[in-house]
């Protein structure tokens, strides 16, 4: 199988990010540290994120830090229709929105269908750092957020509440639209040549790892999840261990795509847990998604999930079901978006 890989030189780096990298490589090399700082993210329009992300690692910062600092772009970007503010809503036109963090010691938050808060991975990060607790849902993680100061915020963009009124004619619940939409914008843009990888086009859930100068690593995820779900439905994004999961003394990884396969086999954890038995992230990876492909045998074809993963090494990795998942890695040396390996090609 040919190894498709797409590069993305970033012009959009600029001076400051240059001169971020620069400083990133001389802290790690003075750490003795090769190949980090690094972060890495699902879907190619979160290179956005990635730069924020680098601001803080390419000085020196913590993994947590900038994870939390990168993904709060989606969050707040109206266009993006997966996350935070402008996220599809559920099926009674209530944008939920699910997110977590981990960091290097193992110390994790989550929050699960919040509604009305723009930035739930600040709140997520707050359930980790003030409470005795790990996940908070719904009405209490909302009176949790507005207890720490956060303002609500009506979510529901004019453009998500139009899709969801055309979605309400049929009320057909199809978590594989956006494969679908993938695979044809995909088709239509290879006649156009467009030059971009086409998930540029379809905004998704953002998962995003980094391992800082010190070594350590971190991760945030955080979607309004699968649009027009029943009210109050889950995903894995917001669940330690499915969407996201940190053990510093191997990796990280995250998942995007479909929740509830992701949810049966532990995701993350998974990937992590294939990384400890020696192999590469994109392998462990790959392992992951195998045990998803069995699990659904002939329906296979018809769910997409994306891993990615970094190891203690600084190494990355991501394999899916499904073509069309890629994602975006950030180095001193710049940033590239790469098309993941999938299991049908
Ligand atoms: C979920 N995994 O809620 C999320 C959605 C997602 O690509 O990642 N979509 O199931």
């Amino acid at each position: 199988m040919i190894n498709r890989r797409k590069f993305i030189e970033t012009s959009a780096f600029g001076t400051a990010g240059l001169i971020t990298a620069q400083l990133g490589a001389e802290l790690s090399e003075r750490a003795g540290i090769k190949g980090k700082p690094i972060v890495i993210s699902t879907w190619a329009p979160n290179v956005k994120a990635n730069y924020a992300a680098w601001e803080i690692l390419g000085m020196g910062g913590r993994s947590l830090d900038a994870v939390v600092r990168g993904v709060q772009i989606p969050e707040a970007d109206p266009n993006d229709n997966s996350v935070g503010y402008g996220g599809l809503p559920d099926r009674d036109g209530k944008v939920t929105l699910d997110s977590c963090v981990m960091d290097e010691k193992g110390n994790c938050g989550s929050v699960m269908a919040l509604e009305h808060i723009m930035h739930p991975v600040l709140v997520a990060r707050l359930v980790m750092e003030k409470t005795p607790h790990v996940q908070l849902v719904g009405e209490g993680a909302l009176q949790f957020a507005l207890e720490q100061g956060f303002k609500k915020d009506n979510l529901l963009t004019e453009q998500s509440e139009k899709a969801w009124k055309e979605w309400l004619k049929k009320s057909n619940y199809d978590p594989m639209r956006s494969v679908k939409e993938i695979e044809e914008k995909m088709e239509k843009k290879k006649k156009d040549n467009y030059p971009w990888p086409v998930a540029l086009l379809n905004h998704d859930t953002i998962g995003m790892v980094a391992m800082d100068t010190n070594g350590n690593l971190g991760g945030a995820c955080t979607t309004s999840g699968m649009a027009f779900k029943m009210h109050g439905r889950v995903g894995d994004s917001p669940i330690i261990g499915a969407g996201l999961f940190v053990d510093n003394e191997v990796g990280a990884a995250s998942a995007t795509g479909v929740g509830e396969e992701v949810v049966k086999i532990c995701g993350a954890h998974t990937v992590v847990e294939a990384m400890r038995r020696g192999l590469s992230p994109e392998l462990a990876c790959k392992e992951a998604i195998r045990r998803i492909v069995k699990n659904k045998g002939s329906q296979a074809k018809d769910v997409q999930v994306g891993f990615l993963a970094i190891n203690n090494k600084g190494q990355h990795g991501a394999f899916a079901v499904q073509k069309g998942f890629n994602y975006c890695v950030t180095t001193k040396d710049g940033t590239k978006v790469i098309d993941a390996k999938c299991w049908y090609p």
